[in-house]
């Protein structure tokens, strides 16, 4: 009998990034028997996968394994049968009995396992907590109600990742791999259009309160990539979605002696300058003059700032085992300290990401980071939101419950 495993390439490739990118040997693999075929999944395509991170308790002939919350599985080598409790059948979505039979039971060996004994904690919890995020952002409500929607300007050097965080959170909501946004490496920006984009909560689910508006990339030569003087009318509300930007064109206001703002909701909110954690250190002193600017205009206009560094390589080390906070090895590295100092931004608003870009499935570990920079950004765009005059908010809660 040939010693290779049931499982499909892409079942043993979830099985394997489910324990932290890590190669599997088979070892050992239970006779082929005659007992009937079962339908374990459901009509979903993807396959549950969970870890039950414990010791096996033998017990009699039964292989014991059980969660911390409440999860257990038994297998019987013997009568080729496995126990279920319903709480491990609801969470693995099955569509079985609770005692079924099996067809294979293998057993591999696992490389590649991180000498670190909190990582695989981490791992067991990062599911957990990318479901917590995503009710969290769900749930989410600008502050006050002052508008209905948040909009996050998307601001930073060509090819430094704007659009592709975009694809980013969208394929986050969605579920699955999404590419709306054209992303690309040229020599000149991809994105020529200023693109207001909304996201869906799942396939046609209800529109989520906030807008990633993307933009033109900076480019350190004169008259090439965003005009930074475009910026603060994008700031101002004034742009309007697909607008088609020129570099050797500046907008011009249409009314330029008129005073009058557009409305809040139509204004951002928040920026998000977007830079590539592997060329923060060598942004040319040209590049640095337009961020420095695009910083002070956004100063001006009272919305609220952070840094979304993106290209992060080691995903897995960017938060602490709590989820909430970067750990010190990240806050200390140099490229952190460099934004800090050049955008005046505080250490909580430098978020980390690792965009989607070639890979064939979403990871966990990826959707936390996106998820939990946009939750920054939103609250960044809440504490300006609060900040507001009062003659502003009066105006705008005019304007919005009308
Ligand atoms: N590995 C990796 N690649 C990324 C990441 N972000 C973006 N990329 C890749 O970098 C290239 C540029 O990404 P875009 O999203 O088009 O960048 P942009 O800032 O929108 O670029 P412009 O519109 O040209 O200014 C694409 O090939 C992306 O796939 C990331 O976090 N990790
Ligand atoms: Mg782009």
């Amino acid at each position: 009998m040939d010693v290779t495993t049931r499982l499909t390439w892409i079942q043993e490739q979830i099985l394997g990034k489910l324990l932290g990118n890590t190669s599997l040997t088979l070892l050992y693999k239970s006779r082929v028997h005659q007992l009937r075929t079962l339908d374990m999944k459901n009509n979903s395509t993807g396959m549950s996968t969970l870890l039950l991170n414990t010791q096996v308790e033998v017990n009699g002939t039964l292989l014991k394994f059980s969660s911390l919350d409440g999860l257990s599985l038994s297998v019987d080598p013997r009568e080729y049968k496995l126990h279920l409790n319903d709480a491990l059948i609801k969470e693995l979505k099955l569509n079985v009995k609770p005692v079924s039979g099996y067809l294979e039971c293998e057993i591999f060996r696992v490389d590649g396992v991180k000498n670190d004994p909190g990582f695989i904690k981490k791992m067991l919890t990062v599911r957990q907590y990318r479901e917590r995020l995503l009710s969290a952002l769900r749930a989410y409500r600008p502050k006050k109600d002052l508008v209905s929607e948040v909009r996050i300007l998307l601001v930073g050097p060509v090819g430094s990742g704007k659009s592709s965080f975009f694809n980013s959170v969208k394929s986050a909501f969605q579920g699955h791999l999404t590419r709306q946004a054209i992303v690309g490496s040229d020599e000149t920006s991809i994105t020529k259009q200023y693109r207001i984009y909304s996201v869906k909560d799942g396939e046609g689910g209800k529109t989520l309160p906030f807008m990633l508006c993307d933009s033109m990339g900076l480019d350190e030569r004169e008259e090439a990539g965003l005009c930074i003087d475009d910026i603060s009318h994008i700031l101002k509300g004034c742009v309007p979605d697909r607008y088609q930007f020129n570099p050797c064109k500046p907008i011009k206001p249409k009314h330029p002696t008129s005073v009058t703002l557009p409305p809040l909701k139509d204004r951002i909110h928040c920026v998000a300058y977007v830079l590539n954690i592997n060329s923060v250190n060598t942004l040319s002193a040209k590049m640095v003059a337009k961020l420095k600017e695009v910083h002070k205009d956004a100063g001006a206009c009272g919305v609220g700032q952070v840094a979304l560094l993106t290209n992060v390589n080691n995903c897995d080390e960017v938060l602490d085992d709590s989820f909430l906070n970067m750990t010190e090895n990240m806050t200390s590295q140099s490229q952190v300290k460099n934004v800090q100092n050049m955008l005046n931004i505080p250490i909580a608003n430098i978020l980390m990401v690792s965009n989607y870009a070639s890979e064939r499935s979403l990871e966990p570990m990826k959707d936390v980071l996106i998820l939990a920079a946009l939750r920054q950004m939103l609250r960044a765009a809440d504490d300006s939101l609060e900040d507001l005059p009062p003659e502003e908010t009066a105006s705008a809660n005019g304007s919005f419950n009308s």
